[in-house]
């Protein structure tokens, strides 16, 4: 049965609105493409709402200002609370909107209560120094926050990302205007509620649902906006450091896509590196920016190799991402599974060797068969774009060094693997490895604990780890007179 969808309108100051221009649009399920709810679409006008409530909850004596760091995490664990009371309910709401397979959903909602809990932990844990300025002054630092936050939310992990951004901006004090994909509203719009009964006081949270361009543009240019945290394409990412630039010089935090590398040596133990293979690029129906999706293989073993990772794809079972039985559901819609069909096509113009899949299943939903190409070179377009489909490109290579080099000739730089039993291989290429993440013998592994983030062309600063409420503050040195040093 289909989840409940509660709220469709926009969330400004603690209200649910119509947008300024009465307009909404449609979202769809991935599943069949069908209509799931009409969504109010908020534009330059419903920011500068959204934007105006925050600022004024942001005011030095607003209630929210005058909490104390603790009854700030307090509120936050208390929405850790309420997203476990509900998680049943969201994760179905999540797949339900964006295709995820259920399982997957659960997963990703269970490990946002702990990154809330992991957050909302951090609040009362924002210090300064105390500075040891030459003369008869006493000198110290303070950490306030940045003001007013717009969040720029992407469609495959929606909540996740929900999660990390406005959390960690309200465990450091900010408020927050949030843009939720166009493609995923609702989940966003869940939380927003439960954000409301934990006790978030009005303009601190507002939601305005719409599109990049029209409400995102509109938020990237707002001068009352201090900072920009955005997930998505490396394109966009890209606008945004230029609309900061072109405006009050935002802080941006980015986190962009990716064509992450994993190295298979010849040493690997094959049980486990053909399905963590499998794992990392096709969970999610290869729709996360840390995909495995450039897979190369030591010489000795690629084709023992190759054979392993066809026959798991196989296996894989496609369908109704409700059904627990499915290991991979549809795509998020059919503009990006056409992009996907047009990389796989490439491919096989360019000259890989398709050894499974390739094809549309059915024609109702979004849904792709599990694909590997073996025999992929370095210059073909999809060793080189970040295709984000249930697409496996196989690469050969001889030497460890050669590997590296090849491994890193790329804008990108999210992520990387290893998979070799011999240590002195794992922690040279863990140095040498020029991507934010590093996973030796394992994928995917991470929490709120572990610092993320890109190098090169894949993003700017980092979320998660101790530090990450860093990015939403600022650093005020206070310099006193002291008539006498002590
Ligand atoms: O991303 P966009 P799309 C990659 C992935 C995918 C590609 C395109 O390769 O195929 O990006 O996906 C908002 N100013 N990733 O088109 O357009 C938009 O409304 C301000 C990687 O969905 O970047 C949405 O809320 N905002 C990735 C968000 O930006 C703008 C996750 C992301 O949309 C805007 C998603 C503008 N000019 C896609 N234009 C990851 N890093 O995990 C769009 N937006």
């Amino acid at each position: 049965m289909a989840p409940q969808i509660k709220y469709t309108k926009l969330f400004i100051d603690n209200q649910w609105v119509d947008a300024v221009s009465g307009k909404t649009f449609d979202t769809y399920s991935p599943h069949d493409g069908s209509v799931i709810a009409k969504v109010a679409e908020g534009d330059e006008a419903d920011i500068n709402l959204a934007v105006a409530a925050a600022k004024r909850a942001f005011h030095r004596n607003s209630e929210w200002r005058l909490l104390d760091a603790a009854q700030r995490g307090a509120i936050l664990y208390k929405f850790a609370d309420l997203v476990q009371r509900d998680v049943e309910y969201l994760a179905e709401l999540e797949s339900y909107n964006n295709g995820a397979v259920l399982s997957f959903s659960k997963n990703i909602t269970q490990s946002g209560v702990q990154s809330i809990r992991y957050l909302a932990s951090l609040a009362d844990k924002i210090q300064g120094d105390t500075i040891p300025l030459s003369g008869e002054v006493f000198s110290y630092t303070l950490k306030q926050p940045v003001g007013v936050c717009g969040l720029i939310l992407p469609w495959n992990v929606p909540m996740l990302m929900f999660i990390n951004k406005v959390v960690t901006a309200l465990a450091a004090g900010c408020t927050v205007v949030v843009k939720p994909a166009e493609q995923t509203p609702l989940t966003a719009l869940a939380l927003a509620a439960l954000l409301q009964e934990a006790g978030v006081p009005a303009g601190v949270v507002n939601i305005v649902n719409g599109f990049g361009v029209g409400a995102g543009t509109a938020l990237t240019h707002h001068r009352d906006v201090a900072k920009i945290s955005f997930t998505g394409s490396m394109e966009v990412g890209k606008l945004i450091q230029q609309a900061a630039g072109a405006t009050n010089l935002k802080r941006v935090t980015l986190e962009l896509g990716g064509k992450s590398p994993l190295i298979i040596m010849n040493d690997a133990d094959l049980n486990i590196a053909i399905p963590y293979a499998a794992f990392g690029v096709f969970t999610h129906q290869g729709q996360i920016c840390v995909a495995a999706s450039r897979l190369y293989v030591q010489s000795d073993i690629y084709d023992k190799f190759v054979q392993g990772a066809v026959e798991f794809a196989k296996q894989r079972t496609v369908g109704n991402p409700n059904d627990p039985a499915t290991q991979q559901g549809p795509q998020i819609d059919g503009e990006m599974m056409n992009k996907v069909l047009g990389y796989i096509e490439k491919g096989k113009k360019e000259g890989a060797k398709l050894m499974t899949g390739g094809k549309r299943i059915g024609n109702s939903g979004f849904y792709i068969e599990p694909t590997v190409f073996a025999d992929v070179t370095d210059d073909m377009t999809i060793a080189k774009e970040e295709i984000f489909g249930p697409v496996q490109s196989i690469l050969k290579f001889d030497t460890l060094e050669e590997v590296i080099d090849r491994a890193n000739a790329t804008n990108y730089g999210l992520s990387a693997g290893i998979f070799t039993t011999n240590l002195n291989t794992a922690l040279q290429f863990s140095k040498h490895a020029e991507a934010g993440v590093v996973w030796v013998n394992t994928y995917l592994a991470s929490g709120p604990q572990a610092v993320f983030g890109g190098f090169k062309d894949s993003g700017l600063g980092r979320e998660n780890g101790l530090h990450c409420v860093d990015a939403y503050l600022e650093v005020k040195t206070v310099t006193i007179n002291l008539p006498k040093k002590f």
